[in-house]
């Protein structure tokens, strides 16, 4: 996840908006309306997979090709089982572009210990969450997502930082409480970097590259992490948590700290729900490691496969789920 801190001349001044826990509560309270700039009416249709009639990729072969594939990273690195089980990693990568990871190998204290100290801090009166909000035109802290022209909103807050390499990271917008909040997220952090750094050797090793980290130098050493809160929503079938989008990363590693199924990816044209594993983690090919990818190794070998998923991710349900 390649970061580069902007200046904040460089930014287009963004639309304000609202903090969402802020006008949840508000909502709730009062029962005033939502906002029309939260309400998308195109949306009120169900939340499991839903197909796009306009996609032009539309091949659905049906059957059980519609869950996403499970890769365990302790068979990944058992010589007895390694075999197979790259190869499953090869066909999620190509065919898919998601997979969920299990026996990562991130301790379960730790998974557990950053749950609680960000359901702590999005608990937080608003005050306190405030201290730690973007410098004008920044990107890092606790807010909402810059939106540079009047759109539909996302009904989410959420905590951008810079996580790796150390050297880089800002504490002035690291939460101080909990107390243990900036330990924890070092010990995630760090953890997470041994992950990536071995899903990156096992993606090369199957492309026939000899390292796949020295391809993606800059990708691999720079992490940050995007920490997203979804507010209960009384029209929760009318708002999306998250819009649909890519991720501009070399590789996401998505954590659900609550295992309700809200999350949907697309692929061949139909939105399908993720079904929460817990602990797993939801793995997701980014835009900057296509793109290296592509232009780096043979294009005509990779084409195909690197660009048949229409990838994206969005969240349709509102509800509680940092990170
Ligand atoms: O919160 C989720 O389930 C999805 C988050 C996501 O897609 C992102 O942060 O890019």
């Amino acid at each position: 996840m390649a970061q580069v801190v902007r200046s904040s001349e460089s930014w287009a001044k963004s639309v304000p908006s609202e903090n969402v826990q802020a006008l949840a509560q508000e909502v709730g309270d009062t029962c005033m309306d939502i906002p029309q700039r939260y309400i998308r009416p195109e949306l009120d249709v169900g939340v499991t997979a839903i197909c796009d009639d306009d996609d032009d990729d539309d091949d659905d072969e049906g059957g059980s090709d519609d869950k996403v594939p499970i890769i365990d990273m302790k068979r990944l690195l058992d010589p007895n089982f390694s075999l197979e089980e790259s190869a499953k990693l090869h066909s999620a990568c190509m065919d898919w572009g998601f997979f969920q990871l299990v026996n990562h190998g991130v301790s379960d204290e730790v998974i557990e210990k950053i749950k609680v100290d960000l359901e702590q801090f999005f608990e937080l009166p608003l005050k306190e969450k405030e201290a730690f909000a973007p410098l004008t035109g920044g990107l890092q802290g606790y807010g909402q997502k810059v939106v540079l022209y009047e759109e539909k909103l996302d009904w989410q807050d959420m905590m951008f930082l810079i996580t790796q390499p150390p050297h880089a990271r800002n504490f002035t917008f690291w939460p101080t409480s909990p107390p243990t909040f900036r330990s924890t997220l070092d010990k995630y952090s760090t953890e997470l970097k041994s992950v990536s750094s071995c899903l990156f050797e096992a993606m090369g090793k199957n492309l026939g590259l000899l390292d796949l980290e020295v391809l993606c130098g800059i990708l691999k050493d720079n992490q940050s992490m995007r920490m997203n809160y979804y507010p209960p929503c009384p029209k929760s079938n009318q708002v999306l948590g998250f819009n649909a989008h890519s991720d501009a990363s070399g590789l996401t590693l998505l954590l659900q700290v609550r295992d309700v199924q809200g999350l949907q990816i697309k692929r061949k044209g139909k939105w399908l729900p993720v079904q929460p594993l817990e602990n797993a983690l939801v793995v997701n090919i980014g835009d900057a490691l296509e793109v290296n990818l592509i232009t780096t190794l043979d294009f005509s070998k990779l084409f195909m496969a690197l660009c048949l998923p229409k990838r994206a991710f969005r969240h349709p349900q509102a509800l509680f789920e940092p990170l």
